[in-house]
């Protein structure tokens, strides 16, 4: 059987991208492959968090992973933390990757750009992502389009370390969505800029808002010049965006969608649109609602630790004794 890994930071609201760009394609997959999703808090702590902020939204990731669909019966959830393999093995990995590679990684300039104190934690996160995806030797790795180059990264170091020292590393390939099927969900205030937790919120629908706040979100999201609904990435990134966000949460294709609403004007679009993103939260909140038995995320997650530690610290060990390190007994 495959294996699936995948991670997100609790680093903000999770929001209708991760979740259109990723977490749907979590659900899927647990059907056909051996999953495995952490909550990788110690990616969370490259940009400055609030330790209580920090400490629920850990939690409140795994309740939501619970709570769009990701069953810890088949698949395993984990905090990236309780796992120490992923730091040790971040170390290793980091002696295999080149200053210039993490300089040209467009995330780090992105989040670095206009800050006065970088840390160095924000430098090397890809080298930290590459030990978690090789740490469990996965095949696929689903995730939107933003970390396609961190994916190639991870590729690169594999590669390098397996020649040098015989196969050891699963090279692994990226699980990543079209534009046009959720890849890259963009802001509604701003079509040429991502859906992400740390944007503006009035761009970003969380996966928790409560409906008259998708609806205002929606109503308020900017929009191309023109009144026509159809779907053209470079023209009307705008409309395209909304389409794509009412396609996935529908169901209807962006054909049928652009066939119905072509010449109604952007307000019956964006009124329909607000009912179809709340009708496919709906669910989601509902459950999220539901999961407050306590202790229960707590010992998914405990369980779901047992199984992913088994799993890295065998291939830490192996590599650890490929590199030449002394490796105290079990
Ligand atoms: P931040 O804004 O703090 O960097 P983020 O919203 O980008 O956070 P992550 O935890 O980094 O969230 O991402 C979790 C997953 O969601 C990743 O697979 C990422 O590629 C995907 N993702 C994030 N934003 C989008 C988006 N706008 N469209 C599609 N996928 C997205
Ligand atoms: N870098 C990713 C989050 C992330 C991840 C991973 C994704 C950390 N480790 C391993 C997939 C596999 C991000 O910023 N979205």
């Amino acid at each position: 059987m495959e294996r699936v890994f995948s991670g997100i930071k609790p680093s903000g609201e999770l929001h209708l991208g991760n979740y259109l760009g990723a977490i749907r394609n979590f659900v899927d997959l647990q059907n056909t492959a051996e999953c495995i999703f952490s909550v990788v808090d110690l990616h969370a702590l490259t940009v400055p968090q609030e330790p209580d902020d920090l400490h629920r939204r850990t939690l409140d990731i795994a309740r939501l992973y619970v709570a769009c669909g990701i069953d810890p019966a088949k698949a395993t959830i984990f905090v990236q933390s309780h796992v120490s393999a992923h730091a040790e093995l971040g170390w290793l990995l980091g002696c295999f990757t080149y200053f210039g590679e993490l300089r040209r990684m467009t995330q780090f300039k992105e989040k670095s750009e206009g800050q006065v104190n970088v840390s160095s934690g924000l430098f090397t996160y890809p080298v930290l992502m590459a030990a978690d995806i090789l740490l469990y030797n996965a095949d696929k790795v689903p995730v939107g389009e933003d970390q396609k180059q961190h994916l190639e990264l991870t590729r690169d170091i594999a590669q390098r370390i397996n020649n040098r020292f015989g196969e050891i590393f699963k090279v692994p390939e990226p699980y990543i969505p079209p534009k046009s099927a959720g890849g890259r969900i963009m802001s509604l205030d701003d079509p040429l800029r991502k859906m992400g937790k740390s944007e503006d919120p009035k761009g970003t629908i969380a996966l928790l808002d409560p409906p008259d706040v998708i609806a205002k979100k929606i109503r308020s999201a900017v929009t191309d010049s023109g009144r026509e609904v159809y779907y053209d990435e470079e023209n009307k990134p705008a409309i395209s965006n909304l389409m794509v966000i009412y396609s996935l949460c529908s169901g209807e294709s962006l054909e049928s969608i652009a066939d119905r609403y072509g010449s109604t004007g952007y307000g019956v679009f964006k009124k329909d649109l607000a009912d179809v993103v709340i009708s496919a939260l709906e669910p989601i909140q509902k459950r999220y609602q539901e999961l407050t038995e306590p202790g229960r995320i707590e010992a998914v997650l405990e369980e779901g630790r047992r199984k992913a530690a088994a799993i890295a610290d065998e291939t830490l060990r192996t590599f650890q004794e490929k590199l030449g390190i002394v490796v105290p007994k079990a």
